[in-house]
């Protein structure tokens, strides 16, 4: 996560199993938060902060926040594309997609 308010890479391939650890390289705080609709739908939700439900992950921001210098990780298993964004960044396009 940088100070263009991006990921980057933006996406990412990876294979089944391997966790993917998002460090915050910016000055401000970021999330990562799953579209729940943009995930496998046999697939585990995930968000930082650890929430299970995109909504719970809206109304509570600032429980998802990642500050500078910390990371977030999360291990993909199931096969397909994920898509993510950051709840404060959405609008300036802040999104990003996991291929596993
Ligand atoms: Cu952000």
């Amino acid at each position: 996560m940088n100070d263009q308010l991006a990921y980057e890479p933006k996406s990412i391939s990876v294979a089944p199993g391997t966790t993917v650890t998002w460090t915050n390289d910016s000055d401000v705080d970021h999330t990562v938060t799953a579209y729940e609709d943009g995930i496998p739908s046999n697939a585990e939700y995930f968000a930082s902060g650890g929430f299970t439900s995109e909504q719970a992950a809206r109304n509570d921001m600032g429980g998802g926040l990642i500050a500078a210098g910390d990371r977030f990780k999360h291990t993909f298993e199931v096969t397909g594309t994920y898509e993510y964004f950051c709840i404060p960044h959405e609008g300036s396009g802040m999104t990003g997609a996991v291929q596993v």
